[in-house]
């Protein structure tokens, strides 16, 4: 699915991912293109034209110019901005109503609505442990109904029995009663489709829905029909009030501009997709997965990672700026350490201290040893936020807690303790010149093995 923007997204990227500079006008080319990568894949105009302005100070601003690698934080940039399009951090279903609570499902003929229907229910019965009752409104298209329930028998689901020649209201009624009697704790509706909507659908949808008081109205769409998809989502919404949507053939879908317009242009959000046939072939909506996938960089989350990792190292420069002006704090040395061990080394945090000259080849001979720092990390994580911020407080009942809650001993709390003193006693002096530069001192330098 989305091979053909991923295809080219993965082209414009990867040309750029590499270069150890990027100059304004590299940065240009490479936003028209991806611009010219969302229009091909049936995105809105709208949404391109959003999309791109909003990645375009971040990527000719600062982010990138001060980043270590442009590159790289443009594909991080890119990343985001996909999942923000997609519907950030998505939405799950809601099914806190009173049971039976209602799930409506809409939709024109052939979008799936029925083999949704079942897949959704799968979907709650395992994840949600709901008991689930399904019911099918088509009294219009043959066989419909039968569908349904054939359906529901092969994968073992309940289904409301067939009465013929019953209005769609009074299946509606009869559900709720049975679903009552039954215990069921949520209703799916399957509704009919017409071929394009029409004032008697909505009329009957609405009459529907104001007899089931539908928690979720849900629109099953067809993502085949990429924009079309996404203006009857609008039609639907305007008439009759969506909750979210859940678009089909996500399988068949090369381009992918129904899943990439749907949230900005109609403000609902996609909850699952339909990848095939199958009972099986449907999926939470996760716009984050969805965005790594559609970059199809197998090592974009390792390049994601190393982006932020980048970032980190403004959180550090902010504390060494709590370190000059005396405020550093057990929540400063977290962070540190932290650092530290994804920098593979204790070179990073004692780099910055001011004038960094000897500590290297000092750090190597001293044998710093990591386990130490795994255990300082489990124990400022142990403390409280008071006590991060002043050690000073941690009488004798508060390091028993620490204790216990890190998992170590007594001994190695007092060190972290007297070391960080230490440390930010140091790091004070230093900075008003009153101690020597470019080298740390033996007893700091002990306190650390
Ligand atoms: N490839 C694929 N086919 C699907 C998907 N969802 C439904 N279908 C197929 O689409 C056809 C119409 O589905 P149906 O549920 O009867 O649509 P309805 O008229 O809206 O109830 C069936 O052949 C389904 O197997 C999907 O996510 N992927
Ligand atoms: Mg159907």
């Amino acid at each position: 699915m989305f091979e053909n923007l991923t295809n080219k997204l993965e082209g414009i990227l990867s040309k750029l991912k590499k270069a150890p500079s990027l100059n304004e006008t590299q940065v240009e080319t490479g936003l028209k293109e991806i611009r010219e990568a969302l229009l091909a894949a049936d995105v809105s105009l709208a949404v391109v034209k959003k999309f791109i302005e909003d990645i375009k100070p971040k990527a000719i601003g600062q982010e990138i110019i001060r980043s270590t690698s442009p590159g790289q934080m443009l594909v991080k940039i890119v990343y985001d901005q996909l999942v923000q399009v997609l519907g950030g951090k998505g939405e799950e279903l809601n099914l806190k109503a009173v049971p039976p609570a209602s799930i409506l499902l809409v939709g024109l003929q052939g979008s799936g609505k029925t083999t949704t229907a079942v897949k959704l229910a799968k979907n709650i019965e395992k994840n949600y442990k709901k008991k689930i009752l399904l019911a099918s409104l088509d009294v219009y298209r043959p066989a419909a109904q039968e569908q349904l329930k054939i359906l529901c028998e092969k994968n073992n689901l309940n289904v409301l029995p067939i009465i013929k020649d019953q209005y769609p209201i009074d299946i509606t009624k009869r559900a709720k009663n049975a679903a009552s009697l039954s215990g069921a704790d949520i209703i799916i509706y399957d509704t009919a489709g017409r071929t394009q909507i029409d004032l008697n659908m909505m009329t009957e949808i609405k009459n529907i829905k104001a007899e089931a008081l539908p928690i979720e109205t849900i629109l099953v769409a067809d993502s085949l029909t990429g924009q079309i998809a996404v203006k009857l989502a609008s039609e639907f919404d305007k008439a009759i009030d969506l909750t979210s949507i859940i678009l089909t053939r996500v399988d068949g879908d090369g381009r992918g501009g129904a899943a990439l317009s749907m949230k900005q242009t109609t403000g609902k959000p996609i909850k699952f997709i339909g990848v095939g046939e199958n009972i099986n072939d449907f999926e939470t909506f996760h716009p984050d997965r969805l965005a790594n996938r559609i970059l199809g960089m197998g090592d974009i989350v390792s390049l994601v990672e190393k982006a932020s990792q980048d970032l980190d190292e403004e959180k550090m420069k902010a504390a060494e700026e709590n370190l000059k002006k005396g405020t550093f704090t057990f929540d400063d040395y977290l962070m540190q350490i932290r650092q530290m061990k994804k920098m593979g080394g204790m070179e990073g945090v004692l780099s910055l201290l001011p004038g960094v000259g000897k500590v290297k080849e000092q750090m190597q001979n001293a044998n710093v040893d990591e386990k130490l720092l795994t255990a300082n990390e489990a124990i400022i994580l142990s403390m409280t936020k008071k006590e991060r911020q002043n050690p000073d407080i941690i009488s004798g009942s508060r390091r028993k807690r620490i204790c216990l809650g890190s998992g170590t001993d007594p001994q190695t709390i007092n060190r972290l303790l007297k070391q960080f003193k230490m440390m930010s006693k140091m790091m004070k002096k230093m900075s008003k010149g009153k101690a020597p530069k470019g080298q740390i001192p033996d007893e700091l330098l002990n306190n650390l093995k």
